[in-house]
Order: structure tokens, then C-alpha cells, then sequence
């Protein structure tokens, strides 16, 4: 035998050795819990349990996620690991992604989706979550943990926290009432509460001497959160997987669906108290501040727990805190300097026809297609690269391979939006700050209040190793410009972590390099089997026909605009003040509210005779 042969097969057995594969069942189901400690809820959890159990795996291994959805009758579900590229270069990877009518059908009740993938290339901190509407606010999300033995850092413990908002009412109800004529300005729910790692009152022990790795994830659904810890400084040195050049802060930012790690270091005798950690909601993205709702929660760093609770602090001015742009990978990477491909997407929010808010990225606010889009890609052939087969609702973008493709994003709108993109991370090169956050302009001046990006005079230097991250926020009124290569063929879905915005519409679909996909994946059995339970073709354009792909028939579009006479502004004067007592009871204290509003006719005959137009909504 060949030296070199020899000197393979110990190479091959040493991987195999180190690569675990990791298998879990899991069947989603509701738990009745009490997570702030405040009112009981019923969470989805897995097998029984919630919270849901956090995943911990090293470089390279496998990951075999039975998925059982025993939610309901008529809730069906998904799981996406974010995050993580699933490199489809191993073959059928971008169907274990998970966003239904993406990369694959939504499970129904009963059914069961195997996802089957390696985490090679990657480490760090991840999460896992469902992928379906806003369905893992109520509880079906954990960390997902890549261990690294080469870590560039050392500690002697690691601490996994999920910050995230507790609704009271099952995220469905929520949503329904979120998305209705009767919420007209697009008000994101007010949660009625903030969780530490799934509970409140957190306290983490600290030995004196130790160092931890704190691995802050915001698995949300709306803000964003602010933590502090009183006393001892925080080393930043990862964001989303990515090492980052280490970075000394008093004070984290953590948008929804972000992850910052940080190093702590303990006193380094017994300091003879306790210290506190704050965890303090990003205010500014509430709409109204309901006086009962605790924006700052007090958790405990404990050198002894009989030491007394300690009490809250000002952590000071919270601009101060750590801003994303100004990391830089520990790796030293380059800025990619120039792009092949430039995608502007604006963002705006407005009323449709139907009285409803919604997102829109170019004027076009994401509807689901008939089949999911990784059905349209693998079974078109050479149509793949036409973006029309994929419908003009989903905000298709087709992606040539290897390109370097540069993403503006600006933000005709005054909220906060988290961008998340499946498959890659991205490299932010430029990042404004938010305008006119203080300020409440009427609604047609969006446009003449928006700073949008303006590629002849940038507006801060193109750093030379720019943050990489999956997730940026997006600030209000400002911009954002990303760049990556499209070196990771398949589906990938691009959309506001705002799940509520993502609910409106605010999303966008990545078609990357489909011709090599088409030579690389295959629609699984399990896959088509999905589908084929809840009546989804196996093959088709986005409205599932295959004998003309340009048939569009059946598709699902947005709703009309509103019609003649009622300008969108009338139309929110009109609801808003009508409504406004409503709303109030609506956000602050129950979702109760289709018993106390009049119906639709009422409604509109009253809308009709105040606009005095002809009109009828439909
Ligand atoms: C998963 O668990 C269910 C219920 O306990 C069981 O019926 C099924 O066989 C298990 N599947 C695997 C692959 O272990
Ligand atoms: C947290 O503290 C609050 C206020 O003291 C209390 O009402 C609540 O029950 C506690 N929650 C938990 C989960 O312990
Ligand atoms: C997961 O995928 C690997 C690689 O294709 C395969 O060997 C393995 O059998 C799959 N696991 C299951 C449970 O199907
Ligand atoms: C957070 O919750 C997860 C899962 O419930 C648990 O494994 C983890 O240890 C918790 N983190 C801390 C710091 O207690
Ligand atoms: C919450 O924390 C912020 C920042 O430290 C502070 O300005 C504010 O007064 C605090 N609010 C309450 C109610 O403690
Ligand atoms: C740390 O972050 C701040 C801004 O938050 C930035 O000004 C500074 O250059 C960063 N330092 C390092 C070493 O990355
Ligand atoms: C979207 O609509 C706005 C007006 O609401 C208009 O100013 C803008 O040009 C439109 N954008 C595109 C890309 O059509
Ligand atoms: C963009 O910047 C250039 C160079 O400063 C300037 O001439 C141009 O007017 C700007 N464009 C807009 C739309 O502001
Ligand atoms: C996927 O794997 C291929 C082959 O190893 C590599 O060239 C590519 O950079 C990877 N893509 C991502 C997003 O990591
Ligand atoms: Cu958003």
C-alpha cells in the first residue's frame, strides 16, 4: 500500500471518528406553561417539554432531526436551523432549510420531515426555530450550539441565553388580529412581557477567578434587546458564527434573530455581593408603551445565592451601545470590492384595498406561491434561470454563480428592521444610523424623511474588513449595503426577522445559481410526500403549472391598492380614529376583540358615507 493511501485512510478514519451524528425525535405539541411566572400559556414544545431542548454539536458532524407536527389540527409547521449555510454542494441540502413554500411544503398534523444535514464549515452560535408564520413565538426555538476545539478564545464555562417577548395570546390569534383592516397603521403587537432564556429572574453563578462565554440569542419575534451587566465589562468575539475581532463594551445590542457572544470576566476574589445583569426592550420599536408593560428586568450575576438580590442599574445612554458596523472578523477577511450583481430593495408599509398594512419590498409584498419555489427550480429545466415562472409575488431574484452580489436595502419606513438571509452571511458595508426616530412626521413624507443609499457619495468609508453577519438590522429611515458571493446554489429566503413584518409581506427570494442546483439536488421522497399530503404539486411554476410555465393562472397576488377616494391616508385617518379606543384595549391588555367590533358591512357602510365615495372594499 502506498504510503500516502495509508496516510488517507488515517485521515478518512480520524474524520469519521470525530464526526458524530447526533439523531433526534422530536413531535411538536402544546405544554401548558408559566414562563414569566405571571400567567400560564400553552408553548409548543417537543415530546412533551418545553422550553425546547438547546442543541450542542462539534465541527462537522450530522444532524438528524425527526419533526413530528402533533400541534393541532390545522397548524402545520416546519424547522429552520439559522444560520446555518446547509451547502448544498453535498447534495440535497436546501430542502432541510426549512421555510415552508420556500424550500419545502408546511408539515401537516400527523406528518413527519427528516432533516438530514452536516455542519461543515461552520461554528458558533446558531439557533433553530419554526418556520411558519410566527409560530416560534409561542416557544418552538432553541440554541444551536457549533463547538469549536480550536477556539480562539478560552473560558472556563459557556452560558446559552435566549432573550425573546412573551405573548399572551397563541401567536395565530395575534397575528389574525394584527393583520386586519381593524389595525389599519400596521401597530406590531406590544408583547406583554420580555423572557431571559425562557423564564425571568434569571440568575447566572459566577465563581470568583472564572471566565464565561456568555452566547446571547434573540429568538423573538419583535424587539430588540439591550443587555448590561453591572460592573464587569463584556469582550465581544463572536457575532453569528462569525469570530469577531475582540471588542470591550459596557452595553449589547441584540436585534431578533441576532447572536452576540461575549466574554466575562469574574471578580477575582469573592466581591461580597451579587451584581445585575439588565435586560432592557429596545423602547423605540413599541408604537404605544403600555404603563403595565416592564421594559427593564433585573436578573442576577451571583457570587453567592445568599448574597441579597442586587437592584437595578442605569446602564446609562443607550446609544452607547456596542455598534455591529464597526466589528471586524478576527480572520481578517477582505471587503469583496466591487459587485457583479446589485439588488436595490425599498422598503415600505402600506394599506392595500383591504384595509390591511403591509410590507413591501419594490411595491411588492411576498405571497405565498402554489408550490414551494425549490419545486419550481428543480423540475423547470433551463426555465429555471426566467425569473417569471416563479410568479410576480414573491420578489424572485435569480442569482448567477460565483457572483458577488450587492444588496441596498433602504428604509422607507420609521421602524427597525432585522434582515436575515438563509444559506450565506453577508458582509455589511455600509450601515446608517436611523433618522428622525424621535420625531412623528405624517406618513406621506416617508419618502422626503428616507436617507437612501446614494452610491456616489457613501456615507461612511467601505470598511476593509467589514462585519460578517446573518443578520443586520436595518434602521429607521436610513440604509443598509450588503455583499456576498453567491457561492452556495439554492432557494434562500431574505426577510425582515420582525416576524410580524415577515407575516406582512416583507420578504424576498433568492433563486441562486439554479442550474447547478438542478445537478446537485433532488426532491426527496419525504419531501414530495409532504407535499403530496397537503394537495402541493410536485412540479410546476409558482402556480404549479407544467405544461405552460408561464401560466400564471390561480397564483395568488397581493390585494388590489385601495380603491379610487379612499387614499390610503383617509382610509387610516378614518380607522384610526374610529378604532382608536379599540386599539387600545386590542394592545394593552387581550386579542378579545372580534366580539366587540362591529362587522365588516357595518364597517364599511360607515367608511362609505365618511369618505362619501362609491367604493365598496372587497
Ligand atoms: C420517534 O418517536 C415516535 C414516537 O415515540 C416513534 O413512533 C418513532 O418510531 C420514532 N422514530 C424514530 C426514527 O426513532
Ligand atoms: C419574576 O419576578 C416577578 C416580580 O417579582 C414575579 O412576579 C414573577 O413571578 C417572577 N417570574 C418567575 C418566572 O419567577
Ligand atoms: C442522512 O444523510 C446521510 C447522507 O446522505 C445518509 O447517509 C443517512 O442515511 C441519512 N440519514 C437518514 C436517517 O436517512
Ligand atoms: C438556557 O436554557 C437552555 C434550555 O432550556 C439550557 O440548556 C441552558 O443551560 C440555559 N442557560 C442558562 C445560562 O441557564
Ligand atoms: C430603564 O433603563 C434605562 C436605561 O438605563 C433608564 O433610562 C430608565 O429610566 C429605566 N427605566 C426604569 C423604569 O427603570
Ligand atoms: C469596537 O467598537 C467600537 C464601536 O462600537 C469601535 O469604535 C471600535 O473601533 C471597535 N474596536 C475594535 C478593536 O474593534
Ligand atoms: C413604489 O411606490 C412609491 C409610492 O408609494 C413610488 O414612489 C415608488 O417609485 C414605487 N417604487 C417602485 C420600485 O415601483
Ligand atoms: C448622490 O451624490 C452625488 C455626489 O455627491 C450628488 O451629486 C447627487 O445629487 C446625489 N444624489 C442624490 C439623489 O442625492
Ligand atoms: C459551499 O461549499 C463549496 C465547496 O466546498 C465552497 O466552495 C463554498 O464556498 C461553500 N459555500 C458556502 C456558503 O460556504
Ligand atoms: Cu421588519
Amino acid at each position: 500500500m502506498h504510503l500516502s493511501a495509508i496516510w488517507l485512510i488515517t485521515l478518512l478514519s480520524a474524520v469519521i471518528v470525530h464526526a458524530k451524528t447526533h439523531t433526534f425525535n422530536f413531535t411538536a405539541g402544546w405544554v401548558t406553561a408559566n414562563p414569566d411566572g405571571l400567567n400560564e400559556k400553552r408553548m409548543i414544545g417537543f415530546n412533551g417539554e418545553w422550553p425546547v431542548p438547546d442543541i450542542h454539536v462539534n465541527k462537522g458532524d450530522r444532524v438528524e432531526v425527526y419533526l413530528t407536527n402533533g400541534i393541532d389540527e390545522g397548524i402545520d409547521t416546519s424547522l429552520h436551523f439559522h444560520g446555518l449555510f446547509h451547502n448544498t454542494s453535498v447534495g440535497n441540502q436546501n430542502q432541510m432549510d426549512g421555510p415552508t413554500m420556500v424550500t419545502q411544503c408546511p408539515i401537516l398534523f400527523g406528518q413527519t420531515y427528516l432533516y438530514n444535514f452536516t455542519v461543515d464549515g461552520q461554528v458558533g452560535t446558531y439557533w433553530y426555530h419554526a418556520h411558519s408564520g410566527a409560530q416560534y413565538g409561542d416557544g418552538m426555538r432553541g440554541a444551536f450550539i457549533i463547538h469549536d476545539e480550536n477556539e480562539p478564545f478560552h473560558y472556563d464555562k459557556e452560558m446559552v441565553i435566549q432573550l425573546s417577548d412573551l405573548y399572551r395570546q397563541p401567536y395565530y390569534e395575534v397575528n389574525a388580529a394584527f393583520l386586519s383592516r381593524y389595525n389599519p397603521t400596521g401597530a406590531e403587537p406590544i408583547p406583554q412581557n420580555m423572557l431571559f432564556n425562557n423564564t425571568l429572574n434569571a440568575t447566572l453563578d459566577f465563581k470568583p477567578g472564572e471566565t464565561y462565554l456568555l452566547r446571547f440569542i434573540n429568538s423573538g419575534l419583535f424587539v430588540s434587546h439591550y443587555i448590561a451587566l453591572e460592573s464587569h465589562e463584556l469582550t465581544i468575539v463572536e457575532v453569528d458564527g462569525i469570530y469577531v475581532k475582540p471588542n470591550v463594551t459596557q452595553l449589547l445590542y441584540v436585534a431578533t434573530g441576532q447572536r452576540v457572544s461575549v466574554l466575562v470576566k469574574a471578580k477575582e476574589t469573592d466581591p461580597g455581593r451579587n451584581f445585575a445583569l439588565m435586560q432592557i426592550i429596545d423602547e423605540s420599536m413599541l408604537d404605544v408603551t403600555p404603563p403595565e408593560l416592564v421594559l427593564n428586568w433585573t436578573h442576577q450575576i451571583a457570587y453567592s445565592r445568599n448574597y441579597p438580590k442586587p437592584k437595578p442599574i442605569d446602564v446609562g445612554n443607550l446609544d452607547d451601545a456596542a455598534e455591529e458596523f464597526y466589528l471586524s472578523p478576527l480572520d481578517g477577511r477582505e471587503l469583496y470590492d466591487d459587485y457583479d450583481l446589485q439588488i436595490v430593495l425599498d422598503v415600505r408599509m402600506k394599506n392595500l384595498g383591504d384595509g390591511v398594512k403591509y410590507a413591501f419590498f419594490n411595491n411588492v409584498t411576498y405571497v405565498e406561491p402554489k408550490v414551494p419555489t425549490l419545486t419550481t427550480v428543480l423540475t423547470s429545466g433551463k426555465l429555471s434561470t426566467d425569473p417569471r415562472i416563479y410568479g410576480d409575488n414573491i420578489n424572485a431574484y435569480v442569482l448567477g454563480k460565483n457572483e458577488i452580489v450587492e444588496i441596498v436595502l433602504n428604509n422607507y419606513d420609521p421602524g427597525k428592521h432585522p434582515f436575515h438571509l438563509h444559506g450565506h452571511n453577508f458582509q455589511v458595508v455600509q450601515k446608517s444610523p436611523g433618522f428622525h426616530e424621535d420625531e412623528n412626521y405624517p406618513e406621506e413624507d416617508q419618502d422626503k424623511m428616507t436617507v437612501p443609499y446614494n452610491e456616489s457619495a457613501p456615507l461612511m468609508d467601505f470598511p476593509q474588513h467589514p462585519v460578517v453577519r446573518d443578520t443586520v438590522q436595518l434602521e429607521a429611515n436610513g440604509h443598509v449595503v450588503l455583499r456576498f458571493k453567491a457561492n452556495n446554489p439554492g432557494v434562500w429566503f431574505f426577510h425582515c426577522h420582525v416576524d410580524w413584518h415577515l407575516t406582512q409581506g416583507l420578504a424576498a427570494v433568492f433563486v441562486e445559481d439554479p442550474e447547478t442546483l438542478q445537478a446537485r439536488e433532488e426532491l426527496g421522497d419525504n419531501y414530495k410526500q409532504i407535499c403530496s399530503s397537503c394537495g402541493i404539486k410536485n412540479k410546476g411554476n409558482a402556480a404549479g403549472h407544467s405544461n405552460d410555465w408561464f401560466n400564471l393562472d390561480g397564483l395568488t397576488r397581493q390585494p388590489l391598492p385601495l380603491p379610487g377616494g379612499f387614499t390610503a391616508k383617509g382610509y387610516v385617518a378614518f380607522m384610526a380614529c374610529t378604532l382608536a379606543a379599540l386599539w387600545g384595549v386590542y394592545t394593552i391588555s387581550s386579542y378579545g376583540l372580534s366580539e366587540t367590533i362591529q362587522d365588516d358591512k357595518q364597517v364599511f357602510e360607515s367608511l362609505r358615507k365618511a369618505l362619501n365615495v362609491e367604493d365598496t372594499l372587497t
